[in-house]
């Protein structure tokens, strides 16, 4: 199969489609200050090369190599390190514009560009303007004193990352750790995302290029740098704000700000001040009357305020600039109380405590200006219909843009955000503290504004690593005395300055250095023994954390993912093409171990892709209904991870093209806001409700002995009335009673939770393993029929239970909305297929496929 016809044909309906959703509109304004986007005309070429070629602004050089047909897809098959030159060259990025008379007129004419990766000097008409040196931050320069009349040229070189490097580390003596740098440990050194150096799920792709917007900003008088809208107090009948405006001027002048949200004449505040040459910060109080809040998704309503700061300065009473800023009016408390068992780490949302269900987000592309809107919507999207309501943007990747932040507060998902830092040591001098300062600075000023972000933390795994990687045994002291410096210092002070009401935590785990750094007493934990140290699953049932921010098991893509990078020849798990898509050392291994624990052996390798999806989603489940049950003890469970930077095995539970896997279905599931969640404890069934709603319910458990084929042996049912914010167990069934002598491998107990005539939840529980099961191949039916409002479905009856049923229609772009379910005999199930083009049923029917666990394997 020719490489395009694979990996584009996947990609284009999967993402182009997505891509649709076209960015937010900016409202022009007629403020003096404008602006000349710089995003038109690049052109490129290697350094040293005679010819450029087109190239894309913000973008990256790996993209517009492939753009230009110069290099073949990075993630196709085993291209990725065939392409590692690119990393250790030097590229050239080249622009004109024309500066009109009446540009150079003004006062100030600057050259901003929101990101450069990473080291590179800018020249305007071949005078050099900038050094740059950080990815992560904003860069303002002053362009007169270079600009000239008709065209200009702006130019751009940026030197290799990995080379700019290599003498420094040379000189230093020792090497700091960079655990997942696939070649020269170069990472800590550079403010750049940390995994596109490779990662234990990720490539190894050392890019660069100008990664975000740039711009000419031209003003006279004075610019509004920033606007902070502060909460001083939230009540019910009134919540008072102030705007911080932040204002950059020319010289002395008098000045008016103006802060009003334009829909309510009521919010509003005016200020005339005296502007002094260069920063001005100014506070203006503001009053909402009738606040209506934002809550994280299942607490309520997202409501979002825009507010804006407009400026007139320069007595011709012109509007010199504005900003609008749009928030959420809520309180957010990170509740660490002493109790009996330690300290809590609960997230308290305007007042309520809230069990933070979700998953840890990694960078969505190993090129970041590829993720679009609306990629970023359909993951966002995801999370919010599994029923999660925090990410944690972790520390190996970059802060995310900003349309990120923004669907996050528009669907009430909590981001827990890390700075870029993770499983390294970093230099600590104070070239390199003042750096991530500024970086800092930048980044929490971008971000403070959004009601989503409800935390700041220093890192990913540093701390644990420094004490118990065997680094403090054998790397210089002094690297501790610079983490504190960076961690304890630098960081929690920028969040001081800059955005004082957020709660800053050192390290992604960390018991903030009053206990060991994995201590389940305090603070968060990333337990990982499940996984990197074999241990069965019912071992997360042992942890009782406060918090569990990390744990996860790894599965395969889908087919239609797995064939979009590989020819049907590398069609074997171990195959080259399949193992340079496993970045784990001991991932296959891992699987296959953990999978012959309950499965038997997959019959074929489609099989085992779908079979390893069922092991993971089967496995985090116990993890995650574990964590809901023991809450309020544990308040926290984000399991690794959401998305991927490219088609691979790892942990992720959707693929890199957006597809769902197994994982995604069984959290909406096991993340749903009514959890039903049997447990045997000594020989004891016990079933548990776990209610994240704020509201007493009354219902009716109902807990069914059922055969494969669907009779039903015993029955037990009591009235409940099912607590709010409260995890408790309301009924308890002895298994002894239960069976009855029964052989526990061809039963099972089917509960539900009955809210008014209909399952508001409902779980299968089996007494056994599968592989032990007395189930024999199930024959399931399935007929396409008109679904709700018209909508093609499916559906789907069976003579014997089906496990972890799989309905798929290859090759027709859209997918169904549930999948990987458990299908009792005796019923009928219609599950709708969302189509993103048109579908007729005898097409759906063509290519309608439905497979059950016991398809998996060979004989049973
Ligand atoms: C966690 C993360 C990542 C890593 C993952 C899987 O520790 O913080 O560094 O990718 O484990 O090993």
């Amino acid at each position: 199969m020719p490489k395009t016809n694979s990996l584009a044909r996947v990609l284009l309906p999967a993402l182009l489609l997505l891509a649709a959703h076209a960015a937010r509109a900016q409202t022009q304004v007629k403020t003096t200050k404008t602006s000349v986007d710089l995003d038109s005309g690049w052109t490129f070429r290697k350094a040293g090369d005679a010819e450029w070629r087109k190239a894309t602004v913000p973008g990256s050089v790996h993209t517009d190599l492939l753009a230009n047909r110069l290099i073949e897809d990075p993630f196709y098959r085993d291209n990725e390190p065939k392409l590692q030159w690119i990393g250790k060259s030097d590229w050239e990025y080249r622009t004109t514009f024309d500066a009109t008379p009446a540009l150079l007129k003004r006062r100030h004419v600057e050259l901003v560009f929101e990101g450069l990766d990473t080291y590179a000097t800018v020249y305007l008409n071949d005078r050099a303007v900038l050094e740059a040196d950080n990815m992560f931050r904003t860069w303002r320069v002053d362009a007169k004193p270079a600009l000239k009349a008709g065209p200009n040229t702006l130019r751009v070189v940026f030197r290799s990352p990995i080379n700019e490097v290599l003498p420094r580390m040379k000189a230093l003596g020792y090497e700091l750790p960079a655990s997942n740098d696939q070649g020269e440990k170069t990472s800590p050194h550079t403010r750049k995302a940390p995994y596109q150096y490779g990662w234990d799920w990720g490539p190894r792709f050392v890019t660069c290029g100008v990664w975000k917007p740039a711009r000419l900003e031209a003003w006279d008088e004075a610019r509004i740098d920033s606007l902070h809208i502060v909460q001083n107090q939230l009540g019910e009948k009134a919540a008072q704000l102030t705007a911080e405006v932040e204002v950059v001027a020319d010289g002395a002048s008098d000045a008016l700000i103006v802060v009003e949200d334009p829909t309510d004449k009521r919010v509003a505040a005016r200020q005339t001040v005296k502007l002094s040459p260069g920063a001005n910060r100014f506070a203006l109080k503001l009053t909402v009357p009738n606040p209506q809040l934002w809550w994280p998704a299942g607490l309520g309503s997202q409501k979002l305020y825009t507010l804006r700061a407009r400026l007139t300065a320069g007595g011709d009473n012109k509007l010199s600039d504005e900003l609008s800023a749009r928030v959420g009016l809520r309180t957010v408390e990170l509740r660490q109380q002493a109790d009996a068992a330690g300290k809590s780490f609960t997230f308290v949302v305007n007042g309520v405590p809230v069990f933070a269900k979700g998953a840890n987000w990694i960078p969505a592309d190993s090129f970041p200006e590829r993720v679009t809107v609306g990629r970023y919507r359909h993951l966002l999207e995801s999370a919010r219909d599994a029923n999660m309501n925090m990410l944690r943007v972790w520390g190996g990747g970059y802060y995310e843009m900003d349309a990120f932040y923004e669907l996050c507060d528009e669907l009430g998902i909590m981001v827990w955000q890390d700075f870029m830092f993770a499983c390294s040591m970093y230099p600590g001098d104070e070239k390199f503290l003042e750096s991530v300062r500024a970086e800092a600075t930048d980044n929490v000023r971008r971000l403070r504004n959004h009601p989503s972000v409800v935390i700041w933390v220093g890192n990913n795994e540093v701390e644990t690593a420094w004490h118990h990687w065997g680094w403090k045994q054998n790397l210089p002291a002094k690297l501790w005395d610079d983490y504190k410096k960076l961690f304890h210092g630098v960081l929690p002070e920028v969040v001081a300055a800059e955005d004082p009401a957020r709660p800053y935590w050192p390290s992604s785990p960390s018991s903030n250095l009053e206990e060991d750094s994995d201590s389940q007493r305090m603070g968060d934990v990333h337990y990982w023994e499940v996984w990197h140290a074999s241990k069965p699953f019912d071992y997360y049932e042992r942890q009782r954390p406060r918090f569990m921010s990390e744990y996860g098991f790894q599965s395969f893509p889908g087919i239609e993912t797995v064939n979009a990078y590989t020819l049907p020849s590398d069609h074997d798990i171990q195959s080259p093409v399949m193992l340079a898509h496993q970045k784990h050392p001991r991932g296959n291994q891992l699987i296959r171990e953990y999978m012959l624990r309950d499965f038997p052996e997959p019959k074929d390798f489609e099989s085992f892709l779908y079979a390893s999806q069922v092991l993971q989603a089967e496995g985090i489940r116990v993890g995650a209904e574990h964590l809901r049950r023991i809450m309020p003890h544990n308040m926290g469970s984000l399991y690794w991870q959401l998305d991927d930077c490219w088609p691979v095995a790892s942990w992720s539970s959707v693929d890199y093209f957006g597809r769902w896997k197994a994982l995604q279905y069984y959290a909406r599931r096991f993340y749903a806001p009514l959890l039903l969640s049997p447990h045997e404890e000594g020989g004891v069934v016990k079933l548990y409700v776990v209610n994240d709603r704020t509201d007493r319910l009354p219902a009716t458990l109902r807990a069914r002995l059922l055969d494969f084929e669907g009779r039903t042996l015993s029955e037990t049912s009591v009235p409940v009335e099912v607590a709010p914010l409260t995890s408790k167990s309301y009924l308890s069934l002895p298994v002894s009673v239960l069976l009855e002598g029964r052989d526990p491998a061809g039963v099972f107990l089917h509960c539900e939770l009955m809210v008014g005539g209909g399952a508001a939840a409902s779980h299968t529980y089996f007494f056994r393993p599968f592989k032990e099961l007395k189930l024999p191949a199930p024959n399931v039916n399935a007929e396409v029929t008109p679904g709700w409002h018209g909508a093609t479905a499916v559906t789907l009856s069976t003579d014997r239970l089906a496990r972890a049923v799989y309905v798929s229609a290859e090759g027709l772009d859209g997918s169904f909305e549930d999948n990987f379910f458990d299908l009792l005999p005796g019923r009928k199930l219609t599950v709708a297929f969302k189509a993103r083009r048109p579908v007729t049923n005898a097409e759906l029917r063509r290519r309608l496929r439905v497979r059950t666990l016991s398809d998996a394997f060979s004989k049973r």
